[in-house]
């Protein structure tokens, strides 16, 4: 079908859209035939070890966005002195990646997002009283300019939506001590200018039993016309430890605190070796995702057992309506 004819398709099917850019070489491979569950994994998983770079000890939750003909990256590379770096990295496929060993910052878990012609980063950044959300912005992956860290510690996983929303930069952050923290709810934040912030609000914390430890958001939400599609993170206690997997809510479009659905169940969960075993089993940790508007294709990236980077397969549809029949949100 071509770009006119899905788009009718869609309208009459009404079916989810995604809004935002076209990515024709979004990484993808179709749903395994008798596959009933709404994500699938690339074939060839792990795409990146720590192979892939000198001197790293793990390489693991990363965030890549669109780049000029390709795709561009920030990794969260733990070192062989387990410093926690990151790095740049670029691809023209978005699954075989070239990375820099130059360190671009300190600290873990980027996640970026492009917004009126700058890339943003955002990652746990390291205090010596403890992690904040550090802000950071490139339009070239070479240079970069740092803002004030979004927030005081003790703070983790700070995701910017991709545009202003109501004229204010929204962030989702989750609030946490300095340690493996055993509780956390996803709040959001709201900036004119993205160094002073306010207008706390919470959004959302743990239902079910998979995610009852703590909450955390994923990749830069995605907008559909639904509303925003947010992946995250819940995290289970277990007699072993902690289990990282990975579920998904749609945030209101303008108030973007309000959770207008929720799956009640993981989307993604330690599963495959390389999510059960590596320097912290059994995680699956999702901080990116690119979709393509023209025909809903999703690539989420994750981490595995806090060791490799992983990709997987959903689109835009399949997930909606998975959210929306196994919702715990009831009306
Ligand atoms: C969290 C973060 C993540 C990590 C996870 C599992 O607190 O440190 O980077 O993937 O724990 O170890």
């Amino acid at each position: 079908m071509i770009r006119k004819e899905r788009a009718a398709f869609r309208a009459i099917h009404d079916m989810a859209k995604i809004i935002g850019k076209e990515i024709p070489n979004i990484p993808w491979q179709n749903k395994p035939e008798g596959w009933r569950y709404p994500v699938w994994r690339y074939t060839e998983n792990p795409i990146i070890t720590r192979d892939n770079l000198f001197f790293a000890n793990s390489i693991f939750n990363s965030a890549v966005v669109p780049y000029g003909d390709g795709f561009a990256g920030v990794f969260r590379v733990d070192t062989m002195t387990r410093d926690h770096t990151l790095v740049t990295g670029f691809s023209k496929d978005g699954v075989h990646w070239n990375l820099n060993d130059e360190v671009i910052f300190r600290g873990y878990d980027p996640r970026l997002c492009e917004t009126e012609g700058r890339y943003y980063l955002t990652w746990v950044n390291l205090t010596p009283h403890g992690t904040t959300i550090g802000v950071a912005y490139t339009a070239d992956f070479k240079t970069w300019t740092q803002l004030e860290d979004a927030c005081y510690p003790v703070a983790r996983n700070g995701v910017l939506f991709p545009r202003k929303i109501n004229g204010e930069y929204m962030l989702l952050i989750r609030p946490c001590d300095r340690g493996h923290t055993p509780y956390g709810d996803i709040y959001l934040q709201q900036s004119k200018d993205l160094a002073y912030w306010g207008k706390y609000r919470f959004v959302m914390s743990p239902q079910k039993n998979w995610e009852m430890t703590k909450v955390g958001a994923g990749p830069t939400p995605i907008e559909t016309d639904e509303g925003w599609l947010l992946f995250y993170h819940g995290v289970l206690t277990s007699c072993n430890g902690f289990t990282y997997a990975m579920g998904a809510a749609i945030l209101d479009k303008d108030e973007p605190w309000k959770v207008l659905h929720r799956a009640d169940c993981f989307l993604l969960a330690p599963h495959e070796t390389y999510e059960l075993v590596g320097d912290v089993p059994n995680v699956v940790f999702p901080c990116a995702a690119l979709a393509d508007a023209d025909t809903g294709r999703i690539a989420v990236y994750y981490g595995g057992a806090d060791t490799v980077v992983a990709l997987a397969f959903t689109t835009v549809d399949e997930t909606v309506d998975f959210i929306k029949a196994h919702d715990l949100i009831k009306a």
